[in-house]
C-alpha cells in the first residue's frame, strides 16, 4: 500500500481573496489528466468555502496545451520548439543589440498582479539593474491605480483593505461601490451577512448584479446610476451627511484636515441636483446617507464600512470618486476606528503585494516612491549598485503599450503574466503596436492570446509548481506551495531572470531560490510603506499552520518578534501630520459619452466560471461548459428598440472597433446601458471597444464605460454569414 499523500495547504491561484485551498496529489484519471484533488480549507477569509474557480482549479495544471517547452519564431512566421538555451540566447542577443542601438529605454517589461512577491520583486529589480531601463509597468495599474492613487494621497498608505475582511462581519451598514463581490469573490458574501440582516446592504451599481440582489426583500438598498456617475452619487451623498448635521464633527476636528474645502465643494450638490446627473433618486440618496450615518459608531451604530471596487475605479475620475467615497467615509468618522472603515477591493491574486515590491512604473520595493533620494539610497545599498544608476520613473501601462515601436519608444518588450491583447484597453490599436516591436518575448504557462503574437514564448512554472508568497486584499502576507512538479522543460521566471542577468553580463546576481528572495525583499522594504523586514518564510509557514498569514507592515524590531499589523489607522494616519487628508473633487462625466450615433452606455466586467482573460478558465471544461460564449446583457426595451431578439448576435460599434456577441435579454439593467464581460477573445473582445483615455492622477484606463451602438449583426455578405455561423457553432457546443 502507497502512504496516504499528505495535502498541501496553499491558496487559490485566481483572486485577491486567496482562499485557503488544500492540493492532494492524486493519480491522474487519464493520462495528463488532473494531479491533484482540490480541498477547502479553514482561513479566515473563506472557511472552507471556494467558489466554482476554486474547486476546479486544478483543472490548469493539466490544460492540454500547457507550454512545455520555449518556443521561437521561425523564418516561417510560424512558432516552432526550441532548447532554452537556444531561446535565452535569442533573447539576450536580441536585448543587448536593442539597448546598443536604442538606449537600454528602448527595452521595456510588463509584469502581473498575479505574480507571487518573490517574482515581483525580481522582475522590478531586474528591469531596474539588469536592463537599466525606466519603463517596467503592469496590470496593475488596469486594477488597483486609482484606489491606490486615492488611498496614498488621504492615508499617506495604499493597504487595500487596511483592516481583515472577517471585520465587516459585525457592520451595520456596507456601502458597496462598483463591487459584484457575490461573483467575483462568493466566499467573502458571508461577511456581508450582518450588514444584510441589519438591512444595511447598500450596492451601487448600474447593473442589479448578483451582488445587488443580495440587497433585496428589505436586506438593503440598490442604487442604479448612469454609468459613470458615481460621483455625483457620493457628491450628493456627502451634502446629505453635512446638511442633515450627520458628520462626526469630532473626529473631523481632530483625525482629518481640509474638511471645510470639502463642505464647500458638496455645498452645491443637494441630493435633487445629484439626482439630476446620475438618475438616483433624491429619496434613495438621502435614505442611503441617514443609513450610513445610523450605523457609525457617533450615532451608536454598530459600525459601517464604505468600500470600492473596479465598477467606480476604472473610469477617468477614478481616483476623484476614490477620493469621494474617502470624504465621505472620513465625515462618518470611519477609517480607523474599530468597526468601522474604508477599503478598495483589491482584485488580483496578488494584487497588493505586486503594487508594493517594484514592478510599478514609479515605485520601488516597500510601495517605496522611484523619486524619493532616501528610498533610491537604500534601495540600491540593499541591491549592491550606485544609486545613480537606477533610472527614474517610466511610462505607465497604457501609455508604454502605446509608445511600442513608435519613434523613441521600446523597440523590445517582456510580459510576465499579463494578456494584454485581450485585457488592454483599445485592444485593437495593442496589436498593432505589439507587431511594431523587434522583439516580443512572453513568459506564461500557456499559450495566451499575447505569446502567440511572440517572437519568444518561455514556459514557466505556475501556482502549484511553485514556492512564494502573496499577499491577500486585506495585506495579509501568504504561503503559496509547491504540491507537484512542472512538466516538460518548465523553469521558473526566476531562474529566467537571473540565466538573463548571466547572458547579458550585467554582473548582477539574482536569487532564484524563493526563500532567499523574500529575505532580500524584506530588507528592501524595511522603513518602507509596506514593510515586511519582520516577516520571512519560516513565519509565515508558523502563520499558516493555524491557518493564518501575517498583515504588513511587519518591522523587524529589538525584542519580541512584531506580530503584523491587521488594523491599520487605529491611532493615526501614516502622513506628516498623522491626520486623513481630505481632497475636493468634482464630477466631469465620462470621457466618451453617449451621442446620437452611440446613443448607449457600454460597461464592462465579469461573470463568476471565468477568470480576466479566460487564458486559464476556457482551458477548464466545466467552467467553459458553463460560460461558454461572449455575450452582452441587454434590457428588453433597449433590445426592443434596436430590433434584438433574445439570444440574437448584435454587432457593438464605437470610436475604436467593433465586436460581436450573442444578446442576453436581463431587466436587471438599465435601458440605457448594455453590458459585456472581457473574458474572450476574438470577435467577441470586448475591449477592441473600450477606450484607452486614462484617469489624470492614476493613469488608470476607463474601462467601465463608453459609448456604443448596436444592431443586429444580420449577416449580409459570406464573411459575416461565416463569423455568424462559427458564433452559433460555439453556442452549441
Ligand atoms: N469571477 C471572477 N472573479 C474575479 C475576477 C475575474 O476575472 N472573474 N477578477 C479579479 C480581479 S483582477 C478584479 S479587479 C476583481 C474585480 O471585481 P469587481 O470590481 O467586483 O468586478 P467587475 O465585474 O469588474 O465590476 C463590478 C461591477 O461594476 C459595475 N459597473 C460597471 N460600470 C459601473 C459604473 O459606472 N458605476 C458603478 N457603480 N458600477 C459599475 C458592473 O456592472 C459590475 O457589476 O475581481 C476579481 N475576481
Ligand atoms: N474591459 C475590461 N477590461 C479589463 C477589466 C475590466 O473590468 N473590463 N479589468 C482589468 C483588470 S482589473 C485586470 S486585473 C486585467 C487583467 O488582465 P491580464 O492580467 O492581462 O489577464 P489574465 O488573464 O489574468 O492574464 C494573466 C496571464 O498570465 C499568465 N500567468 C499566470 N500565472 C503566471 C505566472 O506566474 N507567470 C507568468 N509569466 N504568467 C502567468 C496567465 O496564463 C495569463 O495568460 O484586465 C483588465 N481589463
Ligand atoms: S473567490 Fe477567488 S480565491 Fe476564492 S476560490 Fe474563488 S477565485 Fe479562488
Ligand atoms: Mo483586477
Amino acid at each position: 500500500m502507497s502512504p496516504t499523500p499528505t495535502p498541501v495547504q496553499t491558496h487559490c491561484p485566481y483572486c485577491a481573496l486567496q482562499c485557503g485551498m488544500s492540493l492532494t496529489a492524486a493519480r491522474p484519471a487519464v493520462p495528463g489528466g488532473v494531479p491533484v484533488v482540490v480541498g477547502g480549507r479553514e482561513f479566515p477569509t473563506n472557511r472552507g468555502g471556494l467558489c466554482q474557480k476554486g474547486w476546479t482549479s486544478a483543472g490548469v495544471l493539466a490544460a492540454p496545451d500547457r507550454l512545455t517547452t520555449p518556443l521561437l519564431r521561425g523564418a516561417d512566421g510560424e512558432l516552432r520548439t526550441a532548447s532554452w538555451d537556444e531561446a535565452l540566447s535569442v533573447v539576450a542577443r536580441g536585448l543587448a543589440r536593442i539597448a546598443v542601438e536604442s538606449g537600454p529605454e528602448a527595452v521595456a517589461v510588463f509584469g502581473g498582479g498575479g505574480l507571487t512577491n518573490e517574482k515581483a520583486y525580481t522582475l522590478g529589480k531586474f528591469a531596474r539593474t539588469v536592463l537599466r531601463t525606466p519603463n517596467i509597468d503592469y496590470n496593475g495599474r488596469f486594477c488597483m491605480a486609482s484606489a491606490a492613487a486615492g488611498m496614498n494621497r488621504a492615508f499617506g498608505v495604499d493597504r487595500g483593505l487596511p483592516f481583515p475582511l472577517t471585520d465587516l462581519g459585525g457592520a451595520q451598514a456596507v456601502l458597496l461601490l462598483g463591487s459584484n463581490l457575490a461573483e467575483t469573490m462568493p466566499p467573502s458574501v458571508r461577511h456581508l451577512a450582518g450588514a444584510r440582516a441589519a438591512g444595511g446592504l447598500v450596492v451601487v451599481d448600474p447593473r442589479r448584479s448578483t451582488t445587488a440582489q443580495l440587497a433585496d426583500g428589505g436586506q438593503g438598498v440598490h442604487l442604479a446610476p448612469v454609468p459613470g456617475t458615481d460621483l455625483a452619487v457620493l457628491l450628493g451623498l456627502l451634502h446629505v451627511v453635512l446638511a442633515e448635521g450627520l458628520a462626526d464633527t469630532e473626529y473631523l476636528e481632530t483625525r482629518t484636515t481640509g474638511a471645510e474645502a470639502v463642505r464647500r465643494s458638496v455645498a452645491a450638490w443637494w441630493p435633487e441636483r445629484a439626482a439630476a446627473v446620475c438618475g438616483v433618486p433624491a429619496d434613495d440618496l438621502r435614505r442611503t446617507a441617514r443609513l450610513l450615518a445610523a450605523a457609525s459608531g457617533r450615532h451608536g451604530g454598530a459600525g459601517a464600512y464604505i468600500l470600492t471596487g473596479r465598477g467606480v475605479e476604472q473610469s477617468t475620475q477614478g481616483t476623484a470618486t476614490v477620493t469621494a467615497a474617502i470624504n465621505l467615509a472620513l465625515a462618518l468618522g470611519l477609517p480607523g476606528r474599530p468597526g468601522s472603515g474604508f477599503g478598495a477591493v483589491t482584485g488580483q491574486g496578488n494584487g497588493q503585494g505586486g503594487r508594493e515590491h517594484g514592478q510599478k512604473a514609479d515605485q520601488l520595493p516597500g510601495y517605496r516612491m522611484i523619486t524619493d533620494p532616501s528610498a533610491r539610497a537604500h534601495v540600491a545599498a540593499v541591491w549592491g549598485v550606485e544609486e545613480e544608476t537606477i533610472p527614474g520613473p517610466g511610462l505607465p501601462a497604457v501609455a508604454l503599450l502605446d509608445a511600442l515601436g513608435r519613434d523613441g519608444g521600446p523597440r523590445a518588450l517582456l510580459v510576465h503574466g499579463s494578456n494584454v491583447v485581450v485585457s488592454a484597453p483599445n485592444a485593437d490599436r495593442v496589436v498593432e503596436r505589439l507587431r511594431a516591436l523587434d522583439l516580443l518575448v512572453v513568459c506564461d504557462v500557456v499559450p495566451s492570446e499575447t505569446a502567440r503574437m511572440a517572437d519568444v514564448v518561455l514556459p514557466v512554472t505556475q501556482w502549484a509548481e511553485e514556492e512564494g508568497t502573496m499577499t491577500s486584499l486585506e495585506g495579509r502576507v501568504i504561503r503559496r506551495r509547491r504540491a507537484v512538479d512542472a512538466p516538460g522543460e518548465v523553469r521558473s521566471e526566476l531562474w529566467v531572470w537571473a540565466e538573463l542577468a548571466r547572458r547579458l553580463g550585467s554582473g548582477v546576481e539574482l536569487a532564484t531560490d524563493p526563500e532567499q528572495v523574500f529575505d532580500e525583499l524584506a530588507r528592501a522594504s524595511a522603513g518602507g510603506p509596506a514593510d515586511y523586514s519582520g516577516l520571512s518564510h519560516g513565519r509565515l509557514d508558523a502563520a499558516e499552520s493555524r491557518g493564518d498569514g501575517l498583515y504588513w507592515p511587519c518591522p523587524d524590531g529589538e525584542g519580541a518578534p512584531h506580530p503584523g499589523t491587521p488594523r491599520m489607522f487605529l491611532d493615526g494616519f501614516p502622513t506628516p501630520d498623522g491626520r486623513a487628508r481630505m481632497t475636493a473633487v468634482d464630477h466631469g462625466g465620462p470621457s466618451d459619452d453617449v451621442r446620437e450615433d452611440a446613443p448607449t452606455y457600454l460597461v464592462t466586467g465579469r461573470v463568476l466560471q471565468h477568470y480576466q482573460t479566460g487564458a486559464q478558465t476556457h482551458r477548464v471544461p466545466e467552467l467553459e461548459d458553463a460560460q461558454p460564449e461572449p455575450f452582452v446583457e441587454v434590457h428588453p426595451l433597449l433590445a426592443l428598440r434596436v430590433g434584438l431578439e433574445d439570444g440574437e448576435t448584435v454587432r457593438l460599434t464605437t470610436s475604436r472597433g467593433t465586436a460581436l456577441a450573442r444578446a442576453r435579454w436581463t431587466t436587471d439593467i438599465r435601458p440605457d446601458t448594455v453590458f459585456m464581460p472581457f473574458h474572450w477573445a476574438g470577435e467577441g473582445s470586448v475591449n477592441r471597444l473600450t477606450t484607452d483615455a486614462v484617469d489624470p492622477t492614476s493613469k488608470m484606463p476607463e474601462f467601465k464605460v463608453c459609448a456604443v451602438r448596436l444592431e443586429p449583426a444580420v449577416p449580409t455578405s459570406p464573411v459575416d454569414a461565416e463569423t455568424s455561423a462559427a458564433l452559433t457553432a460555439n453556442g452549441a457546443r
